[in-house]
């Protein structure tokens, strides 16, 4: 099964949203395989990051990043990481849609509330930076009632 790495940004954490980012993965039907809160180091930040460097808004992200905890999460599905992203709406919560995290919580694209990897090969790298001491690898019971197999 596929899994993603999904984080709540400090903003989101600061305005309560964690009880209601969480319920609506698990509502959907994911399972939580990792979770936890974390205040990261610049350079943290800047690694995880990195593909951003050199963007001018690169400075500004890494602040916001580092400005309180977040909180760091590994869910599970099938087709994850886009749905995940379909979940999380545009990058710009002026352009989520209603309905999404970003269109119902956010409305600056720098205080966008979420982060959620964007392809399967970044979800593998973002959960090894976040999780090096692995994940559970638990399995719900109520399976049968999400899939069909
Ligand atoms: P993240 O990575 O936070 O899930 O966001 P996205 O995957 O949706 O978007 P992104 O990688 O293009 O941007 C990462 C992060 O940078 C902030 N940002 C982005 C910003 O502050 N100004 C900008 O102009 C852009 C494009 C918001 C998300």
């Amino acid at each position: 099964m596929e899994q993603t790495f999904i984080m709540i940004k400090p903003d989101g954490v600061q305005r309560g949203l964690v009880g209601e980012i969480i319920s609506r993965f698990e509502k959907k039907g994911y399972y939580l395989k990792g979770l936890k809160m974390v205040s990261v180091e610049r350079s943290f930040a800047e690694k995880h990051y990195e593909d951003l460097s050199a963007k001018p808004f690169f400075g500004g992200l890494v602040e916001y990043i580092i400005s309180g905890p977040v909180v760091a999460m590994v869910w599970e599905g099938k087709n994850v990481v886009a749905t995940g992203r379909t979940v999380i709406g545009a990058t710009n919560p002026l352009a989520s849609a209603p309905g999404t995290i970003r269109g119902d919580f956010a409305i600056e694209i720098g205080r966008n509330v979420i982060h959620g990897s964007d392809a399967v090969e970044s979800a593998k790298k973002e959960i090894a930076l976040w999780f090096p001491e692995g994940v559970s690898d638990w399995q719900s019971s109520l399976h049968p009632w999400v899939y069909e197999s």
